[in-house]
């Protein structure tokens, strides 16, 4: 029960609806077994990192497990120094040998739509600098193709009005994130950058759309993550599957 209130679990919400709270725990529980002693992590942003940052603070405090971390967000960066986790500044040569992070949607081969948290850049970067990224998602996270997800993009303010016209040129439909707090301000990023929700239904070719993205002025980074992730654990009910693409 002490844990269920730390992670902020709750009782399913009926009978045929998936607990998603107990398959993101489930998740995070079966990711801390990945880490070792003396690893490098990088710490993921949102509901299903959250508590693997949480249980891993936990190893570290209660198992004496030595580990080094940068966080993905603010907000997670918090969370890793309440539970005990020592943190790194970024500096040249920082290698990860393990960054566990969550995603809006993943198919088959591990392609990724991320962002919806807001944290899509930093999330970018530390993937990169990692040599392994294992992703921990509930259920609904599985899809055949990806695109249903609002394509989420980190735009310069002051490029936005063009990054909109380029991206809905590419078929996409842009829409601009509002501060959850403050509904008639844009959000921002930890960057101070806009971020931008691009739906596009259906991505037919997420490489091509990648690389389309990524040369407009002012984007500064597209939710696709592709090639990155090296293992998944998808959580179903109560059981964990390992993806590996
Ligand atoms: C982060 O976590 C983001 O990229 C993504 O938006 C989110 C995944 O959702 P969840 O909060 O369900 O883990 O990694």
């Amino acid at each position: 029960l002490r844990l269920q209130f730390l992670l902020n679990v709750s009782a399913p919400q009926s009978a045929s609806a998936p607990d998603l709270a107990a398959e993101k725990l489930l998740a995070a529980t079966t990711a801390v077994g990945w880490v070792r002693d003396g690893m490098r992590v990088g710490l993921g942003t949102g509901s299903t990192a959250a508590p693997f940052i949480t249980l891993l603070g936990q190893r570290v405090r209660e198992g004496g497990l030595r580990i080094e971390a940068t966080a993905t967000s603010r907000a997670s960066e918090e969370l890793a120094r309440q539970v005990g986790i020592p943190l790194l500044e970024p500096r040249r040569g920082l290698r990860f040998d393990l960054t566990v992070d969550g995603a809006d949607e993943l198919d088959a081969q591990l392609r990724l739509i991320k962002g919806g948290g807001g944290a899509l850049l930093r999330e970018k970067v530390i993937a990169t600098a990692s040599d392994y990224l294992l992703i921990v998602a509930d259920s609904t996270k599985a899809v055949g193709q990806l695109g249903r997800f609002p394509l989420p993009l980190e735009v310069v303010p002051f490029a936005l009005p063009w990054v909109m016209d380029a991206v809905a040129d590419l078929g996409g439909a842009p829409v601009l994130r509002m501060d959850k707090q403050n509904p008639l301000e844009p959000a921002h990023s930890d960057q101070g950058n806009l971020l931008v929700d691009c739906h596009f239904q259906q991505i037919e070719d997420p490489a091509m759309l990648a690389a389309q993205l990524i040369v407009i002025p002012g984007m500064v980074e597209h939710g696709l993550f592709l090639g990155l992730a090296r293992a998944a654990v998808v959580a179903q009910g109560g059981q964990a599957q390992v993806w590996r693409p």
